[in-house]
């Protein structure tokens, strides 16, 4: 049996209302003694879910706040446990001296996460849902969010469990054989296995190609700039971001580590690394500092590719164009200091390569725009990121990986004639590696680190 806790559920600072809530078999009598009722009535004797207007009281019995308070009694509940919650002000102190009333009277303030983690504990949601709810509070974008949102009310569960429920049935039939011996797998039978198997592994495969567009909605899209000295890098990362994050000079070569920020361009979250300028140096720190743009070009989903247009085309911005177009998944070319010479960036290009040309002016902000929705168009949402039907992290994609090598495991040994107990086995295998990726069957220190990463009070 839990203990009871509780904790200020809303945002720290001021703000028009803070939420105390609590959790556990306390919840409403601990409540009730921190609480009293314009009408007069117990906490206890209120029906779930009404709202009672009355007067949060500090330790000593004094009201310190007109508040609203709500209950909602086990298993209706998130938490699925008897829950309390309470609607104040929402000032610092005045949160601080209800959470310290409740503690006076035996509540215990809550750990990060730990009103999500019962409730998963309680069957509430599964381990993706509880993950749903931490991706959806650190959603920096609309599709990010919306994506949480679908994975929350149980989208990816639902896939999952088709895939799982096809096979409980195939390790229903291969016990059944194991039970009875004399009667082998007949050749129908092994057929209609090898279909469901095969729709199994279709189903994972599907699943485990959504992990890449997860990963970037979560994590952000790796955007390199890249450009020779002085194309103006760095004064597009201070114009995306909105403020001067990396210093800009006229002498080349300013920039000569990466700098990494987060931004949202289009809709999609962006990560920016601004690199130094590309080119041949003797300079041993610059060399470096190249090196790493050559890097970053490498593991960049977007290459934004600039040159300057008020400057003679080089053949460095062609090489550099070539290389990006030859390591990022996606290149943008961007003509700078548009404010000085219009310039024709497009001469750049090899005849056959057709990418995007955007012409900016840092310094004016024209083409900003453009640029933002160029990307947008390079990184549509599907249907899939809308639904909240992908895997948004390495813990499920890791298990959806695991299910889908027992998986086809299974369907090799199932080719090869193998008796059916090896095949029992494999199956068996994939039926664990989903129930990780729903919690079902995940481990104790897995789950602790998956809560670790809540706000309190969540
Ligand atoms: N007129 C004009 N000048 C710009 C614009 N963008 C950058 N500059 C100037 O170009 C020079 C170089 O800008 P940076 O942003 O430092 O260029 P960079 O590519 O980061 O240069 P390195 O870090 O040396 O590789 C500075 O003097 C900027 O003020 C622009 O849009 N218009
Ligand atoms: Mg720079």
């Amino acid at each position: 049996m839990s203990d009871t806790i509780a904790a200020i559920a809303t945002g720290p600072g001021r703000s028009a209302v803070g939420i105390l809530r609590l959790s556990g078999p306390e919840a409403i009598p601990a409540a009730d003694a921190v609480f009293r009722a314009g009408n007069g009535r117990s906490l206890a004797a209120c029906e779930d879910r009404r709202l009672v207007l009355g007067a949060l009281l500090d330790r000593e019995g004094r009201p310190v706040d007109q508040v609203l308070a709500t209950v909602s009694r086990a298993p209706h509940s998130y938490t699925g446990e008897d829950t309390a919650e309470l609607q104040c002000h929402g000032s610092p102190a005045v949160l601080a001296l209800g959470l310290e009333a409740l503690s006076a009277h035996g509540v215990r303030q809550a750990g990060p996460g730990e009103f999500t983690r019962r409730a998963f504990l309680n069957g509430r949601l599964d381990l993706m849902q509880a993950e749903a709810v931490a991706d959806l509070i650190d959603a920096e974008t609309e599709a990010g969010a919306r994506a949480a949102a679908g994975q929350l009310s149980g989208a990816l569960s639902r896939r999952v469990k088709e895939i799982y429920d096809a096979l409980v049935d195939v390790s229903a039939h291969f016990h059944a054989v194991l039970d009875y011996p004399d009667e082998d797998i007949d050749a129908f039978g092994a057929e209609t296995l090898d279909g469901t198997l095969g729709g199994a592994e279709r189903a994972l495969s599907a699943l485990l190609a959504t992990y890449r567009r997860g990963k970037l909605l979560t994590g952000g899209i790796p955007c390199a700039i890249v450009g020779r000295p002085n194309a103006g890098k760095s004064s597009l990362l201070n114009a995306l971001l909105g403020y001067e994050r990396a210093i800009v000079t006229d002498v080349p070569g300013t920039t000569r580590d990466t700098v990494e920020e987060k931004c949202v361009l289009g809709g999609r979250l962006l990560r920016l690394i601004d690199t130094a300028g590309i080119r041949d140096t003797a300079d041993a720190v610059e060399r470096i500092g190249v090196e790493r743009s050559r890097k970053a070009l490498e593991g960049a989903a977007l290459a934004l590719v600039l040159t300057d247009l008020s400057a003679p085309p080089a053949p460095e911005d062609r090489d550099l164009l070539a290389l990006a177009l030859e390591r990022a998944e996606r290149v943008v070319l961007v003509g700078t200091k548009r404010d000085l010479a219009e310039g024709a960036p497009e001469a750049l290009l090899p005849p056959d390569q057709r990418v995007p040309v955007v012409r900016l002016s840092a310094r004016t902000g024209q083409g900003l725009e453009e640029l933002e929705r160029t990307v947008a168009a390079l990184f549509p949402a599907d249907m899939a990121e809308d639904r909240g039907e992908l895997l948004t992290n390495a813990r499920q994609a890791g298990a959806a990986e695991a299910a889908l090598e027992q998986i086809r495991s299974a369907l090799d040994a199932l080719a090869a004639g193998v008796t059916p107990d090896a095949v029992l086995v494999d199956v068996e295998g994939a039926m664990e590696a989903l129930g990780q990726l729903t919690g079902q069957s995940v481990r104790e220190d897995v789950t602790a680190r998956i809560f670790a990463r809540f706000c309190v009070g969540k």
